[in-house]
């Protein structure tokens, strides 16, 4: 069968757990927004995971909530859906297999890194399985994917995490990670601004805004319940926006994926992003800002 799964942390534990119970040929790395579009064709022979439901798959694991913009599952389909930290919580729990024991780290630490549970270690010095969930996550902007993606699973069913962490590719990524994770840590001091309890970081007089972990604005203002991010898009069309639940103060009320929905964008309650014409970027920057505010 093929593995339709995201190319991030998640994807890699699910495909570990996966291929140790099926016969996986190949993998695809899709996002979400593909399956929603119907743009890429979806077969019985397909296992989908951590994407929506497509009424073609073979099989389907998923822990997301349903959405009005995709295809309900049936009662009864092959495979899991449940609300859990991480789709790899799903498939683990599915199986229930004896195989999956020495897995039980791989998968907790996947439960928080999807989850963004995690600490001020795990955003300022990761380790192990949090740390190598950073050098396949897309928002680092490492690139090179899908022949990385499939290296990490086969070395994680052969090895234990710290050493593929050692393994020259991995440690490469780490250092870039870390170098860039200076570099924007830099420019998010130098560009954020604190309006009450929203931290405000506008990238939008940078030719390239540089690209870090999104969770170090939480340790730069530890008091601010949100954060947005602005930066232009392509040609400066729009105003990619993006905003985020302070993962160390989890007080706000706002619902960021909705707010998002209502520029045109989307999400989780926790975090959205949207692309506001530029055309429009002043009143609705203030808007979404207030919203926020009001939020708390
Ligand atoms: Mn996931």
């Amino acid at each position: 069968m093929r593995l339709v799964t995201r190319g991030d942390l998640d994807g890699v534990t699910s495909a570990v757990l996966i291929t140790s119970m099926e016969q996986v040929g190949s993998i695809e790395l899709l996002h979400p927004q593909d399956i929603t579009d119907k743009r890429t064709k979806i077969t019985t022979d397909d296992i989908l995971v951590n994407l929506p439901y497509h009424p073609d798959c073979g099989m389907w694991f998923d822990h997301h909530e349903l959405t009005d913009s995709n295809e309900k599952p049936p009662a009864v389909f092959r495979g899991k859906h449940a609300i859990a930290p991480s789709a790899a919580r799903v498939i683990y729990d599915y199986y229930a297999a004896e195989k999956f024991r020495k897995y039980e780290s791989l998968v907790s630490e996947t439960d928080r890194f999807d989850a963004a549970r995690l600490t001020k270690d795990d955003v300022l010095d990761p380790a192990g399985v949090i740390l190598l969930g950073y050098t396949i996550d897309s928002r680092s902007g490492i690139g090179r994917f899908k022949d990385y993606f499939s290296r990490l699973v086969e070395w994680l069913k052969a090895m234990p995490v710290e050493e593929v962490l050692r393994h020259p590719e991995v440690a490469e990524r780490v250092k870039i990670l870390r170098e860039n994770n200076k570099t924007f840590l830099q420019a998010l001091s130098e560009h954020s601004r604190l309006e009450g309890n929203v931290v405000v970081t506008d990238f939008r007089s940078l030719q390239k805004p540089p690209v870090g972990n999104r969770f170090l604005i939480y340790t730069l203002f530890p008091s601010a319940t949100v954060s947005v991010r602005l930066q232009w898009g392509p040609d400066r069309r729009f105003v990619a926006t993006s905003i985020g639940h302070n993962i160390f103060n989890r007080t706000s009320k706002a619902n960021c994926g909705q707010i998002c929905g209502e520029y045109g964008g989307g999400g989780h309650r926790g975090a959205g992003s949207c692309p506001v014409p530029t055309s429009e970027a002043d009143g609705s920057l203030k808007d979404i800002i207030r919203k926020l505010q009001e939020a708390g």
